[in-house]
C-alpha cells in the first residue's frame, strides 16, 4: 500500500469522523497525518515492515501510528469500516458542493436524511431545507449553484495528483515480461490541468500477462472490464485506468490518436483526407474507404508519431499543444515555438516557510532550492493582514531577515531573494508598511478576500494594487482553484494593461490545486506582451516539485523560455524587479 494510498485512508476518515461530529482536534490530527504521510519519501511499508516506530515520523502520535500499523498490515482500519456503517458515504460527496460544510451536512442528513448530492438538489428545490435553522433562501440559492459547479467537476482528478499516484503504476507495468512500449496517451499527456481518465496504450509481446499485471495492481478497486486489446480499471483513489494493447507496427497511430484532443485529432483527418488518405489508430494509409474500418488501402505511416507528421507534412507537435488552438496551421508552417522545457527554469520565486502558513523552515527551503539546482530564489512568506496565514509585521520580517542573513552566512551556492505576498486589500491598496517595502527585494500582490465582487469593482480594486511603483508580479491572477473555488470576476485585458505600463510580471502560479493563469490566459498575457513568472507557491519542500507542472501549463500556452522571466540569469531577473 503505498504512501498516498494510506493518506487517503486517513482523510476519509477524517471526514467521516467530521460529519458524525467527532472532536474537531482529533479531526485535525488525521489531516495533519495525511499531508505527512503523503510527503514522506520513505514508504510507510517499509517502515511497519522494518518495525519501526512510527510515532518518530513528525506529527504521528500513537493513536494513529497504531490505526496506520493495522491498515497496512490487514489492508482496512476498524474505525474506518466502522464510521462506514454509521455515517452514509454518500455524505463525503455532499460536503464537496460548495456551500455546505461537515456539521450542514450532518443537520441535513439527521433531519432531512439527505444521503447524496441528488437527495440535497431534490430537498433544495422542494423547499425542506428552508425549513431547518440557518438555512434561508440566499443558502439554498448558493448550495443549488455549488451543486451545478460540482457536477462539472466531479470524476475529474487534479493532474498534480495524478502524477502522484501514476509513476508506482507505470513502473509496475514497465516491468511486465515482454513489454515493449508503454505510454501514457490522453489528456495526461497533454498536460490538461483535470483529467477524467488515464488512458495507458503498450505493445506486448505476452499481453494478457499486462493485462493481469493491471488487473491485480494492489491500489485496484474495481476491474471494469477485461478483453484481448482492451482492459479497464478503476483505482481506490476513483480514477480509470484503460489500458490498450497494440501490434508494435501501428504504436505510433494508437499513441497519437488516443493522446488527442479530439479536436486535434480531427483536424489531422481533415488534413490527411486532403491528400486522399486517412488516418486511424492504426496510422495513416492511402486508399480504402475513409473511416473507421481497419488497415484498408496501403500504409504510408504508422509505428511513430514523428514519421505520421512528417507524411503529413507537418513538423512534430509537442503533446502540449494538441487542442486545435492553431497548431496544426503552424507545425505546416514551420513556425511552432521553441517551448519552454523544465531544464530552462533556474529559480522560483515563491514559497512561504513556517515564518507564515508554510510547513518547513526557511533553512529546508533554502537547501531544498539548492538541490534542485536553482540559481536562485525568494522566500515569500504573508503579509500582516492575513493573520490566519501568520502573516508578517515589521518586526517578524526583521527577524525573518536576520535568520536570513545568519543561514546564508557563508554560503554562496545560491541567491536568497527577500520577498514578500502581499495581500490586495479590498480597496486595493497594499497591506504593507513603508518599512516592509525598503527591506524587500521582490514583492508579489495578490488577492485572498472578497472574492464576489463584481467585475468592475474587482478589476479596480486589482489594477490599483497593480499600478503601485513597488509591485513586482501579480500573483495567482483568478484566484481560482480548482473544482473549490471560482475564479474571480477580472476585466484581464485592463489588469495586463495595467501590468504592461508598470512593469509588472503575471505569474504562473503552478501549485497543483490553482494553475493560475489558465494556459488560455496564460497565452493572452505574453501575446499581450507581458513578462510571466512561474512561481510554485510551496508550503513545503514538496511543494517545491510542482515547478514542472506550472511549465507544462506554460508549454500548453505557447511559452518559450524568454516569455519567462525565471529561466533568465539571475542579473537579468534583478535588473527586471528593479523599478524605474
Ligand atoms: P479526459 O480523459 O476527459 O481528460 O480527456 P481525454 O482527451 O484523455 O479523452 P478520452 O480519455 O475520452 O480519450 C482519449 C483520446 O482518444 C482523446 O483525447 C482523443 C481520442 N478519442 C477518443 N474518442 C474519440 C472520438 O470519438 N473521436 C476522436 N476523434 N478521438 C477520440
Ligand atoms: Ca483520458
Ligand atoms: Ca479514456
Ligand atoms: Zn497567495
Amino acid at each position: 500500500m503505498s504512501n498516498a494510498e494510506i493518506a487517503r485512508h486517513l482523510d476519509r476518515l477524517a471526514d467521516l469522523s467530521e460529519i458524525g461530529g467527532d472532536n474537531p482536534f482529533r479531526v485535525r490530527a488525521y489531516r495533519n497525518a495525511a499531508a505527512t504521510l503523503r510527503d514522506l519519501e520513505t514508504p510507510v511499508e517499509d517502515l511497519v515492515a522494518a518495525g519501526a516506530d512510527l510515532t518518530q515520523v513528525k506529527g504521528i502520535g500513537k493513536e494513529i501510528a497504531e490505526k496506520v500499523r493495522t491498515l497496512v498490515q490487514t489492508g482496512s482500519m476498524p474505525q474506518l469500516v466502522a464510521l462506514e456503517q454509521e455515517v452514509p458515504p454518500g455524505l463525503l460527496e455532499v460536503v464537496k458542493v460548495k456551500g455546505v460544510g461537515p456539521k450542514q451536512a450532518a443537520t441535513l442528513w439527521k433531519a432531512l436524511g439527505v444521503t447524496s448530492v441528488d437527495e440535497l438538489e431534490a430537498a433544495a428545490k422542494d423547499g425542506r431545507i428552508t425549513s431547518l435553522p440557518g438555512f434561508g433562501a440566499k443558502k439554498v440559492a448558493n448550495i443549488l449553484r455549488g451543486i451545478e459547479s460540482y457536477r462539472r467537476n466531479t470524476g475529474r482528478v487534479l493532474l498534480g495528483q495524478v502524477d502522484a499516484v501514476l509513476d508506482r503504476l507505470l513502473t509496475h507495468l514497465r516491468a511486465v515480461p515482454g513489454v515493449r512500449r508503454l505510454e501514457v496517451a490522453g489528456s495526461y499527456r497533454r498536460r490538461k490541468e483535470t483529467v477524467g481518465d488515464i488512458d495507458i496504450v503498450a505493445v506486448a509481446d505476452d499481453p494478457a500477462a499486462l493485462s493481469d499485471a493491471l488487473t491485480s495492481y494492489d491500489e485496484v478497486a474495481a476491474v471494469l472490464g477485461k478483453g484481448e486489446t482492451k482492459t479497464s480499471v478503476e483505482l481506490g483513489s476513483g480514477l480509470q485506468v484503460d489500458l490498450r494493447v497494440v501490434a508494435e507496427e501501428s504504436f505510433g497511430g494508437a499513441l497519437l490518436y488516443f493522446t488527442g484532443s479530439k479536436e486535434h485529432n480531427v483536424q489531422l483527418r481533415q488534413r490527411a483526407l486532403e491528400r486522399g488518405w486517412h488516418l486511424n489508430d492504426y496510422g495513416l494509409f492511402e486508399g480504402g474507404e475513409p473511416g473507421r474500418e481497419r488497415k484498408g488501402g496501403r500504409l504510408l505511416a504508422s509505428a511513430t508519431e514523428d514519421e505520421i507528421y512528417a507524411r503529413l507534412g507537418l513538423a512534430f507537435i509537442p503533446p502540449e499543444l494538441r487542442q486545435g488552438r492553431g497548431e496544426v496551421e503552424a507545425a505546416a508552417e514551420g513556425a511552432l515555438p521553441a517551448l519552454i522545457e523544465p531544464g530552462d527554469v533556474r529559480g522560483d520565486l515563491h514559497m512561504h516557510t513556517t515564518w507564515s502558513d508554510g510547513r518547513d523552515s526557511l533553512v529546508a527551503m533554502v537547501d531544498a532550492c539548492v538541490a534542485l539546482g536553482y540559481e536562485y530564489m525568494a522566500i515569500t512568506d504573508h503579509s500582516g493582514s492575513l493573520a490566519l496565514q501568520g502573516g508578517l509585521d515589521d518586526e517578524k520580517l526583521r527577524r525573518q531577515h536576520a535568520e536570513l542573513a545568519e543561514v546564508m552566512a557563508g554560503r554562496d551556492d545560491i541567491t536568497v531573494l527577500r520577498g514578500m505576498e502581499v495581500d490586495i486589500l479590498k480597496d486595493g491598496s497594499l497591506d504593507v508598511t513603508d518599512e516592509q517595502l525598503a527591506n524587500l527585494d521582490v514583492v508579489l500582490v495578490s488577492v485572498h478576500s472578497f472574492f464576489e465582487l463584481p467585475e468592475a469593482q474587482q478589476t479596480e480594486r486589482v489594477v490599483r494594487a497593480l499600478l503601485h511603483p513597488r509591485v513586482n508580479v501579480y500573483a495567482h491572477p483568478l484566484g481560482r482553484q480548482l473544482g473549490q473555488r471560482d475564479p474571480i470576476a477580472l476585466d484581464l485585458d485592463a489588469v495586463f494593461a495595467a501590468c504592461r505600463e508598470n512593469r509588472v510580471a503575471v505569474e504562473h502560479n503552478a501549485s497543483p490545486r490553482r494553475l493560475d493563469l489558465p494556459d488560455v490566459h496564460l497565452r493572452a498575457a505574453a501575446q499581450a506582451g507581458l513578462k510571466v513568472f512561474i512561481g510554485t507557491d510551496a508550503h513545503s519542500v514538496r511543494g517545491l516539485g510542482a515547478m514542472g507542472l506550472g511549465v507544462s501549463q506554460a508549454r500548453r500556452a505557447w511559452l518559450t523560455a524568454d516569455d519567462v522571466v525565471n529561466t533568465r540569469p539571475l542579473a537579468e531577473v534583478l535588473a527586471f524587479l528593479a523599478k524605474r
